[in-house]
């Protein structure tokens, strides 16, 4: 029986043509800057985001760190969504290992901030306040849904962030995801912000990896809080060389993914005691919760599609994420409603 596996983007295995390419990556040491397939990819990212420079990073977690420690100095204030990875789901980084302090503002229902929400947020020049240095936003908004947010509003809040002086840093882990779903090119995206971060590693399917980018100025800095994380790697062009597949080949065929979303919403509606949020999916993230009626636990639907060759994770009490990826066909979206059906019935 073939594994179906809606827990994330992130299992996503690197296909066959990633292989070969890791296979036969030329490779050197990339921390004396020798690795030509990391250059590579390096000088593709920074195109596609249309960014002076980039940096290699084995995680999306390390991208968005050494952002922002390039960003910022020890008690300066970075202004962040309180739904945010990095500040829910990134154990702390910024203030264990920057010293940054952060402050939270409401992300709504489409993972947005509200500009008046991020002007209240930033400090008067007062030796009582830390600095406000940052505004981070993060699209698309994993745990607002999926959801997407548009080039408008990005240059929005980045206009306000820099007429206050600050920078604003995009943690996009599925910025390529935004762009299909809003029909735009992913660098409409990060033009307004001085920072992005993307993942090779979820939805494009590379094993490991991530990207930051950003001026080559910031870039030299955030290189220096990478080796200081211990993320410099050294003949890393057999992981590149799966990351530029993602690039080249992973991109254009995300609608695919957001499509079967929808086919699955659509199936999952069906079924008496599923509640699907509204508006789900935006990108390729169902979300919905157990009605109050239904009698199974989330740790008994969870066993019983585990049983069924489906592996699900719920995403708080009664509450659940099913996201589809490169290795979720038609068949496996068919698989999952029926047997939901089944363990809900
Ligand atoms: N998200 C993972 C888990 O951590 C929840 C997932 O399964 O979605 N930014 C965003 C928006 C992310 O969703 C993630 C990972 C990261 C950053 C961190 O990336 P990694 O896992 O590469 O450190």
């Amino acid at each position: 029986m073939d594994i179906i596996d809606l827990r994330s983007d992130t299992v996503t295995q690197p296909t066959p043509e990633m292989r070969e390419a890791m296979a036969s990556a030329k490779v050197g040491d990339d921390v004396y800057g020798d690795d030509p397939s990391v250059n590579r990819l390096q000088d593709t990212a920074a195109g596609l985001m249309g960014k002076e420079a980039a940096l290699f990073v084995p995680s999306g977690t390390m991208g968005n760190l050494a952002g922002i420690l390039a960003h910022c100095q020890r008690g300066d204030e970075v202004i962040i969504g309180n739904k945010n990875h990095s500040f829910l789901f990134e154990a702390g980084g910024i203030s264990a290992v920057g010293g940054i302090h952060s402050y939270q503002i409401p992300n709504q229902a489409d993972g947005s901030v509200l500009p008046d929400d991020v002007e209240a947020a930033i400090r008067p020049d007062d030796a009582h306040d830390p600095i406000s240095r940052l505004v981070c936003l993060e699209n698309s908004h994993n745990r607002c849904g999926g959801t997407v947010q548009d080039v408008a509003y990005t240059r929005g809040i980045s206009k306000l962030a820099h007429a206050h002086g600050l920078k604003v840093h995009l943690d996009g882990a599925r910025v390529f995801n935004a762009a299909a779903a809003l029909r735009v090119e992913a660098r409409e995206l990060a033009e307004p912000v001085d920072s992005v971060t993307f993942c090779l590693s979820k939805a494009l399917c590379a094993p490991v990896g991530s990207v930051l980018c950003g001026t080559a100025e910031f870039i030299k800095r955030a290189h220096r809080a990478r080796k200081m994380l211990g993320g410099g790697m050294r003949q890393a062009g057999v992981l590149a060389a799966a990351g530029l597949v993602a690039l080249e080949k992973m991109v254009s065929r995300l609608g695919e993914d957001h499509e079967r979303a929808r086919k699955l919403a659509e199936g999952l509606r069906s079924i008496a005691g599923v509640k699907l949020d509204p508006g789900t999916p935006a990108t390729n993230m169902v979300f919905f919760e157990l009605a109050p009626d239904v009698k199974q636990s989330t740790a008994d639907l969870e066993s019983r599609l585990r049983s069924a060759g489906i592996l699900i994770a719920a995403s708080g009490s009664r509450r659940f994420r099913f996201v589809t990826h490169y290795w979720i066909d038609d068949r496996a979206v068919e698989r999952t409603v029926a047997a939901m059906a089944a363990a809900l019935s």
